[in-house]
């Protein structure tokens, strides 16, 4: 098949989603086609099945917002006409959607019909698509898709209770590529960091107010006054630079290390006990799967999709967004015992394996083929 995938190429757990499956479909000999306004952070490789299409954003002086939709929606019509694409994906709705619905309309005019798949992300459907000036086009861009997926029962749900849908979504949840991301031995990294055997807690994410990543440092101080550990912070955002400033003021600020942006979280997440995910809502926890792949017990907020992965008591524990001290003490139950914190590992890596990515791409290949077929019954191509 010839796929065009249009996402965010930032560290995002979209972006990270369509290009880990754009990868696995070419592994697997489809053509696969990404656009975006820049390379996506993970397309780091050659293959012959894939190729990149960059947007160009207009710098005309009259705009002082660049149009960015119509700069896609015109990149979208030349790469599926000439590349005779069979299906574009779309990952999250804003404004990739209604994009596609406006690419696809164009090519119609030309007697070109492709149909498009839009993968409902999280935040594109829980915070910043509910917001009504964006309502009623990503309604509609979701109603005028031709198959849409969630990436947790927890989004689907939210989906329909937000938005007027009258179409099927179909949960396609978030996976692993568990070769990548497995443990390592970085004995000497663990030693650098933690030369005195602390235990090493790691957080990772965009840090947005989402996140709540303030949280993440309370529970921390909580679990280090009963377990000498390490803080690892991964990630950059908006809220860094607040709870960076907050941690200096700390007294245990020399035991928490903001780490920035990390290529190789795998390695990180290889030497780490604990991963903190205090969110306010997720509607799966991507970086939560990571750690697990890596045998990296989770405490994380019961929120959103996070039940559906983090089995309480299991693989981690879940509490009530806001109860740092709850998930402190979660967190100093599994770190105090040894025998007990090796069992929480051996379940994070059974967990995560069942989102491997070997059993998820062919939900999605399952998906294009009867999008395809019916696409071909309406329009006899
Ligand atoms: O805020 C983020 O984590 C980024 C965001 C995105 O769309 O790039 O992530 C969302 O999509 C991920 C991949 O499907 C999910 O694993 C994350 O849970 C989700 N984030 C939220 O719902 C806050």
């Amino acid at each position: 098949m010839k796929i065009g995938i249009v996402c965010y190429p930032t560290f995002g757990g979209s972006g990270v989603v369509a290009t880990e499956l754009g990868k696995a479909l070419a592994e697997r000999g489809h053509q696969v086609h990404f656009i975006s306004y820049h390379q996506p952070v993970r397309l780091d490789f050659f293959s012959e099945n894939v190729s990149y299409h960059e947007v160009a954003v207009s710098n005309y002086p009259l705009f002082e917002y660049s149009p960015y939709e119509t700069a896609l929606t015109s990149k979208l019509v030349d790469v599926i006409k000439f590349e005779q694409l069979d299906i574009l994906h779309v990952h999250y709705a804003i404004p990739h959607a209604s994009v596609a619905y406006m690419a696809k309309q164009i090519l119609a005019d030309l007697g070109i019909h492709i149909p498009f798949v839009t993968t409902l992300h999280g935040t594109d459907i829980t915070l910043v698509g509910r917001d009504s000036g964006f309502l009623p086009v990503v309604t509609f861009a979701i109603n005028h898709s031709d198959a849409v997926t969630a990436v947790s029962e927890s989004l689907r749900q939210d989906t329909f209770a937000h938005f007027k849908i009258n179409k099927e979504i179909e949960v396609i949840p978030n996976f692993i590529d568990l070769e990548r991301f497995s443990k390592s031995r970085k004995e000497h990294f663990r030693k650098a960091i933690a030369p005195n055997g602390e235990k090493l807690i790691v957080h990772a994410s965009n840090f947005r107010k989402v996140k709540r990543v303030g949280d993440v440092v309370k529970v921390f101080h909580r679990i280090n006054k009963k377990i000498p550990s390490k803080l690892l912070l991964i990630g950059d955002g908006p809220e860094r630079h607040a709870v960076e400033r907050d941690c200096r003021d700390c007294d245990d600020c020399m035991d928490i290390r903001f780490l920035g942006k990390q290529e190789a979280v795998e390695e990180i997440l290889s030497v780490s006990d604990l991963f903190l995910l205090t969110s306010e809502t997720e509607s799966f926890g991507l970086a939560a799967l990571e750690a697990m792949a890596c045998q990296v017990p989770v405490i994380s907020t019961n929120t959103g999709g996070s039940p559906e992965l983090n089995i309480h008591g299991v693989t981690g524990f879940l509490s009530n967004v806001g109860d740092v001290d709850d998930m402190a003490k979660n967190a100093i139950y599994i770190l105090e015992d040894e025998t007990r914190l090796l069992q929480f590992k051996a379940n994070a890596l059974e967990r995560a394996k069942e989102f491997d990515i070997n059993k998820i791409t062919p939900l999605y290949e399952n998906l294009y083929e009867r999008v395809v077929a019916a696409n071909k019954i309406l329009f006899g191509v």
